[in-house]
């Protein structure tokens, strides 16, 4: 699906409007100091087509931003994202692959839906998004507890949520209703949903492998049943057939969440969740993805070098941006041998 195979759009997103913790907004220079730009040069072979600019949309944010529709921060979230979004479609257009470096999870709704609407137009396809999370993301602003936008990125994109008046930008964007459409839509690692996501996750049959699936059958059955059902949707004559389940894959992006790992390889983060996947099986995820050679692209988000008891310069935070580090190159393609 990328006519330009080693062309890779990279977008950076200071931005930490979708939650409540200061931290995760520094990300990117992080990851960036940690090397990621020269391993994704040198090592992998990529052309980075980047502007060298941790955006912050500060220009664009309005000084009161209050609640609205128990929503904290909306029109700066909305800003945020409309920018991000245009970022990414810029990229995408061109047939490169983009990968964006959060800032928190919000970040999704811009990046996924600038990527979703320039597939539309390159190849006239739909998105499928794998959505690698310890969390669904699917809250609604009426099911959301926190109101923290990065709770409700999915429920945005699928149109699950009303997109009126708050991200009322995304509806231009949208075919048939929605950026993505629920069924094109993949969790794996989830194991704290909140009981209105439930609902939501089971009402829209949205597919989801659980820390509880993981630990039943393994991560490498898990993630070929992912792959497989989204090839399914396109390919129903191949469904099923092993060794072929990727042939019918259509284009695919990835948003990690690095608080899909176990706070043992990522602690700095947000919302740590216990029983969380190994780095081993994160890694594993995002070279499987590479492997279908159907990414288009990629979000890595929520690490927090100074989540509440770390700072920049302490273990648990290295250990956080080195582990974000790691599932990027998987994703674009490190491999062993
Ligand atoms: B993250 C929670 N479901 O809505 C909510 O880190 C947590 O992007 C959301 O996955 C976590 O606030 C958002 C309780
Ligand atoms: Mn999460
Ligand atoms: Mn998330
Ligand atoms: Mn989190």
């Amino acid at each position: 699906y990328l006519p330009s195979g080693n062309q890779l759009g990279l977008v950076s997103v200071g931005f930490s409007g979708g939650q409540r913790k200061p931290g995760v907004e520094v990300a990117p220079d992080f990851l960036v100091k940690a090397g990621l730009l020269d391993d994704l040069r040198e090592a992998l072979g990529y052309t980075l087509h980047y502007d060298n600019t941790i955006h912050t949309y500060a220009e664009d944010l309005p000084k009161e931003d209050p609640p609205q529709l128990n929503m904290r921060n909306p029109l700066s979230v909305s800003a945020a994202t409309k920018k991000i979004s245009s970022q990414v479609y810029s990229h995408a257009k061109e047939g490169r692959l983009t990968l964006t470096l959060g800032g928190d999870h919000s970040i999704a709704i811009g990046s996924i839906s600038g990527a979703a609407r320039a597939i539309r137009e390159r190849l006239n396809r739909s998105l499928n998004v794998i959505w690698v999370d310890a969390h669904a993301d699917i809250n609604t602003p009426e099911t959301s507890t926190s109101g923290s936008i990065h709770g409700m990125p999915c429920a945005f994109l699928t149109g699950i949520a009303n997109p009126d008046p708050i991200f009322s930008w995304l509806k231009d964007l949208m075919h048939e209703g929605s950026a993505i459409e629920a069924k094109r839509l993949v969790y794996i690692g989830l194991r704290d949903v909140d009981i209105p996501e439930k609902k939501i996750l089971r009402d829209n049959n949205i597919k989801a492998f659980s820390m509880h699936d993981i630990d039943r059958w393994g991560i490498g059955h898990c993630v070929e049943l992912a792959l497989e059902h989204l090839a399914g949707l396109d390919r129903p004559d191949i469904k099923g057939v092993k060794g072929y389940i990727y042939e019918g894959l259509g284009p695919t992006y990835l948003s990690f969440d690095v608080d899909a790992l176990d706070p043992m390889w990522a602690p700095s983060t947000g919302t740590p969740v216990r029983g969380g996947l190994t780095l081993r099986e994160g890694d594993f995820i995002c070279e499987c993805v590479h492997a279908t050679g159907a990414l288009v692209g990629m979000d890595l988000v929520e690490v927090n070098p100074i989540a509440p008891g770390y700072t920049a310069d302490s273990p648990g935070a290295e250990a956080t941006i080195r582990a974000g580090c790691s599932l990027i190159r998987c994703a674009l393609g490190e491999s062993l041998l």
